[in-house]
């Protein structure tokens, strides 16, 4: 007898689904200071200085721009953060949340 086996094993195969991703956009307004949303991305979406200053000018110049990637749960609750945060000092701020 041979020290390999030859025999083809069957494998158990276990199907492991990707949380799906989605989208949160900030979404531009004529009111909302620059800065704070710079502030806001930093802080909520933990970009750094020129990550959060690239994303809130693309957003003041096209109307939107992707923050980031999350899984669904996630997306809402820092969406939701950002904009009661907005909300509590008077800006109109707003954040998309979308399927990849
Ligand atoms: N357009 C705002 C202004 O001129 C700044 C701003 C940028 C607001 C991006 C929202 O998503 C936004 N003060």
């Amino acid at each position: 007898m041979s020290d390999f086996d030859l025999k083809p094993k069957i494998k158990q195969q276990t199907k492991v689904q990707k949380p799906k991703l989605y989208k949160v956009i900030l979404l531009n307004d004529d009111y909302t200071p620059r800065e704070f949303v710079v502030l806001i991305l930093k802080a909520e979406f933990r970009l750094d200085l020129a990550q959060a200053e690239v994303v809130m000018l693309t957003a003041h110049q096209k109307g939107a721009c992707v923050v980031s990637v999350y899984p669904k749960d996630v997306a809402e609750t820092k969406a939701t953060r950002a904009i009661d945060a907005a909300g509590q000092l008077g800006y109109p701020l707003q954040f998309a949340v979308e399927p990849e």
